[in-house]
């Protein structure tokens, strides 16, 4: 314990000794002002709101009820990929795809770093859960932080507080999850709107499942439940006792005949989960309902089927793109208030605007920046990797069974990235390890997600190359066994999506969005066999005629262009994914070179 207590400290409402004593060695390493305990109720909302008001971090919504504007540190906008490591033990077990150093040595720079770092500020202790707190093994973790807009943030994104507090008792696991903004206050100080450090460590220590997180207040990196755990920590989990931690929406799609079947797919971030998961189909009688929009935990349920879970409990949504026309379900969503902003526009009634909300812009706008800004201005409004944190529950499509326990059975797994050229609209994979080659070997295009260049094509394995938590061979080898210990009839269907072809001019060859159901109007006919296909060297496309463009105004000629498999451009993939293979050395399931050698010789 401290030597001087530090007020807070002593009153703490749990005895959980584990917890008291991590707390307590903590408050001494970094010298809060403070300790609160956070109860996650309206009254600590409207209390720590007030003080982000106060401190300038957050502006009131006038037009939106109990909602908030924030404008971060121009520096702090993403997640920081480059600063992120996986600490395990030995070096391969980290592997080739994540920065790693020893985790004894990454401990003494960070102490060093957390040595005083919240001097000036408050510790809050934030008890959460990731899934339903009724669940059988509920997964729970503590969150440490001296910044009241991740307190407020983890509120909407996690079930935290006194009822996650209390299903701890006084000695079940935790996940511990550090995190400092790295600004300490001296004395007399004024604080700034946003503080954060030039220096950032986003760590995370498989062997010991903890999270040390500093210097970044921004979502990915500072709400520590979300990607730190949920995926990183969690996929390590999931490798040891049998189950997925995936970088998936969940999705319920009902066909006219009332047929229900659950679908989960992974695209890299900021290529359209969000919408997906909340889209409203176009053909008449499918119906789509929501259960989450990014990360899906799958377990095996006693009758053999693959059950998806939504650790969630709020959404982290990409503003820009998001409006009445591309996502009306998740503007009715954020519409209701309750809801946290960073980085979009304000206007001038005290609402929130960003590209793509409505056709015109409003005639005046405060950016992000705080600047004035008008259609003519150079800039966009708001930063690209702007994002709106809103309460899942208050999204108009919430499928009900979206927080049992159990999770849904799902049917069918889609992957997906941004890609100009090459991979076709839909391809079904032939079985389950051709699937998960194409999860793989899957790419796309960069985006403004995280910090670095943008557009540029890059592997991302299951869209999970920024969050699988140990070595990605060892991770493909996981999904290979997760095949082979079920039964093949009872797994989803794999499939591989892109909706980001492009024609020779540039445009897009698909229209995208709610025109989409049509491609899981084909998936769902693929699993109750009455949609036609022609099986070609990578995989099952639809024919033209079992695709339902009806209405959409498409050319044949369109509708093959963006179905068509061009032998040329695979061939091109063909050493590029060589390449990509032999970063893994043996740690690569030789399945993977099989499906590789497969795919070549059906090209020749
Ligand atoms: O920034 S987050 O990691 O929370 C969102 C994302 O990049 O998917
Ligand atoms: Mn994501």
């Amino acid at each position: 314990m401290t030597s001087v207590a530090t007020p807070g400290l002593e009153n703490a409402p749990t005895t959980h000794s584990r917890l008291l004593a991590w707390v307590a060695e903590m408050a001494e390493l970094t010298t809060p002002d403070r300790v609160v305990w956070v109860d996650g109720s309206d009254e600590e909302w409207t209390r720590l709101t007030e003080q982000l008001v106060a401190a300038g971090t957050f502006t009131r919504l006038a037009a939106k009820p109990n909602s908030f504007l924030a404008q971060s540190d121009p520096s702090d906008v993403a997640r920081v990929e480059d600063r992120t490591y996986i600490c395990s033990v030995d070096e391969a077990d980290a592997g080739p795809t994540n920065n790693w150093m020893d985790p004894a040595e990454m401990k003494s720079v960070m102490t060093g770093l957390y040595r005083g770092c919240m001097r000036g500020r408050t510790m809050y202790v934030i008890p959460f859960c990731m899934g339903p707190i009724d669940a059988e093994s509920p997964m729970f973790g503590v969150e440490l932080t001296d910044s009241e807009y991740v307190v407020v943030s983890m509120r909407v994104m996690a079930r935290i507080g006194t009822a996650a507090l209390q299903a701890m008792g006084t000695d079940r696991p935790f996940v511990p999850a550090m995190h400092s903004l790295g600004a300490p206050l001296e004395p007399g100080q004024a604080d700034v709107p946003w503080p954060c450090s030039t220096t950032k460590y986003i760590v995370q220590f498989p062997e010991e499942r903890m999270i040390w997180s500093y210097g970044s207040g921004y979502g990915g990196n500072a709400l520590l439940g979300k990607k730190c755990y949920s995926l990183r920590i969690a996929s390590v989990m999931a490798r040891d006792e049998g189950w997925l931690a995936e970088h998936m929406l969940i999705l319920k799609l009902t066909n006219p005949e009332g047929a229900v079947h659950y679908i989960a797919a992974a695209f890299p971030s900021a290529c359209g989960k969000t919408n997906l998961a909340m889209l409203e189909p176009t053909i008449p009688g499918w119906k789509v309902e929501t259960l989450g929009d990014d990360i899906a935990w799958m377990r095996f349920g006693e009758d053999g089927r693959l059950y998806a879970l939504n650790p969630e409990f709020g959404l982290f949504g990409v503003a820009p793109g998001t409006g009445w026309d591309t996502n009306p379900n998740a503007m009715r969503t954020i519409e209701q208030g309750n809801s946290v902003f960073t980085n979009v526009a304000l206007t001038d009634d005290g609402d929130v605007w960003w590209e793509g909300m409505t056709d015109e812009p409003p005639a005046h706008l405060t950016d992000w920046k705080g600047r004035d800004w008008t259609p003519e201005s150079d800039e966009p409004s708001s930063h690209p990797n702007s994002r709106f944190c809103t309460p899942i529950t208050q999204c108009p499509i919430l499928a009900p069974e979206w927080d049992d326990p159990k999770g849904v059975p799902i049917s069918a797994i889609l992957f997906g990235g941004r890609r100009k050229t090459t991979i076709p609209l839909v391809t079904q994979a032939r079985d389950w390890n051709h699937g998960v080659f194409m999860g793989a070997t899957l790419s796309s295009e960069t985006t403004a997600a995280a910090t670095g260049a943008v557009g540029v094509i890059r592997r991302d394995p299951f869209a999970m190359l920024p969050f699988i938590g140990y070595n990605a061979g060892d991770y493909f080898n996981h999904w290979v066994e997760t095949g082979k210990s079920a039964d093949a009839t009872k797994l989803p269907a794999i499939f591989y999506v892109n909706w980001f072809r492009r024609d020779d001019e540039g445009g897009f060859l698909w229209p995208g969005f709610g025109e989409n159901s049509r491609v899981l109007k084909w998936v769902v006919e693929r699993l109750e066999g009455t949609a036609s296909a022609v099986e070609t060297p990578v995989g099952h496309v639809p024919t033209a005629d079992s695709l339902d463009v009806e209405g959409l105004g498409m050319t044949p000629e369109q509708v093959e262009a963006a179905l068509a498999v061009r032998p040329e451009e695979w061939r091109e993939e063909i050493p590029q994914i060589t390449e990509w293979f032999e970063k893994f050395g043996d740690k690569l399931p030789t399945t993977m070179w099989d499906e590789l050698e497969i795919l070549r010789s059906r090209l020749a």
